[in-house]
């Protein structure tokens, strides 16, 4: 029989508006360490070797939990009811129109302004099968955030043998239909470097959606062919971000229609030649969004990796989850969670060194 050698750790991280906020650890025998915050249930930092064995946590994070609300950027945080823009901060569901709360212009962004990354979570280390796992629970309430119905939230993340965090986010509609479509946020930066414009990126996508000028889905797809979206090979993200200089964003912040073809084999893989470290994302769900932190400041972005100031490109968010504002259109997925249903998405990260 193979040994157990998850192990498990809670450890004060700090207060936040005088309550105490936990991080919570799992770390492996290949020197994999995975802690997440009872704060905003953020995935806080993955410990990895690199080619050399020397260890580097290759998500962006900061030292207090304040500093994660001081920008929009959301740092690697649990995104939930609904990851992305949903417009004019109305939801369309059984052909009802449900006023949400706007938080930016008049679009509802990643849940709102009282979304999952708002709240502190309850949080605890379970045992499964003499395994542990980090486990995050709460109810997120109608009153809360405006979305129909009250859902119960539990997000839990399990470390494997061969250096797989898995983060499982499960929600059950109490007393309405409602929708539950969350993502995690997270900002990876896999190298030594100050930024990921060394990394290279492979995503198993085709298209990619049209924006108008809020950044809210047309309905259209983009063929990525012979543009700097098509990144089906392993291709530079330093390249692709040059080629999309003369563009407003300076770079991607994009969503991509993962292709239906893909039956696990990774949506995306993130690498960095440098370190030899590289991260597959497994997901079973239908998008990707491609943030390159074009729009990172110097100011309000207290980040550990470079010493207490931002700068663009310092990671690549890689959220995986289902298209946004889906219910407005036919062909953009089902996140529809009826009353008394259950539904749990998986977002795994494969790390190799
Ligand atoms: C991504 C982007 C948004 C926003 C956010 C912090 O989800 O699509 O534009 O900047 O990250």
């Amino acid at each position: 029989m193979l040994t157990n050698t998850i192990s498990a750790n809670v450890t004060y991280f700090g207060d936040y508006n005088g309550q105490k906020i936990d991080k919570l650890s799992l770390s492996n025998g290949n020197n994999v360490t995975v802690s997440a915050l009872s704060f905003g249930a953020t995935l806080y930092e993955i410990i990895s070797p690199d080619k050399q064995g020397k260890l580097s946590n290759i998500v962006l994070n900061y030292p207090n939990a304040a500093d994660y609300l001081q920008n929009p950027f959301y740092v690697s945080m649990a995104i939930g009811r609904t990851g992305g823009r949903i417009k004019n901060a109305e939801l369309e569901l059984n052909h009802k129109t449900y006023k949400l709360e706007a938080n930016e212009g008049t679009t509802t962004l990643h849940g709102g302004p009282h979304g999952f990354n708002t709240h502190i979570w309850d949080s605890q280390i379970i045992d499964e099968a003499g395994i542990p796992a980090i486990q995050f629970h709460r109810l997120q309430r109608h009153s809360e955030d405006q979305f129909p119905g009250d859902i119960d939230v539990t997000i839990t993340y399990r470390l494997t043998e061969d250096n797989t965090v898995k983060i499982e986010l499960a929600a059950t509609a109490l007393n309405e239909d409602t929708v539950f479509n969350p993502t995690y946020h997270t900002y990876f930066n896999l190298g030594d470097s100050d930024t990921i414009l060394d990394h290279e990126l492979m995503v198993d996508a085709d298209t990619h959606l049209a924006f108008d000028a809020n950044k809210l889905p047309t309905g259209e797809f983009i063929d990525v062919d012979n543009s700097p979206f098509d990144f089906r090979k392993p291709t530079s993200l330093g390249k692709a971000i040059e080629a999309m200089q003369n563009t407003k964003e300076k770079g991607f912040d994009d969503i991509f229609k993962i292709n239906e073809t893909n039956q696990g084999q990774g949506i995306a893989v993130l690498s960095d030649p440098n370190s030899g470290r590289s991260v597959t994302i497994n997901s079973d769900r239908n998008g990707l969004v491609v943030f390159t932190a074009n729009s990172f400041t110097h100011d309000h972005m207290n980040l550990t990796k470079t010493n207490g100031l931002g700068m663009p490109y310092e990671g690549v968010a890689l959220e995986a989850q289902n298209l946004p504002d889906a219910t407005r259109f036919n062909d953009f997925g089902d996140i529809v969670l009826p009353k008394g249903d259950t539904v749990a998405h998986e977002i795994d990260y494969h790390i190799t060194f």
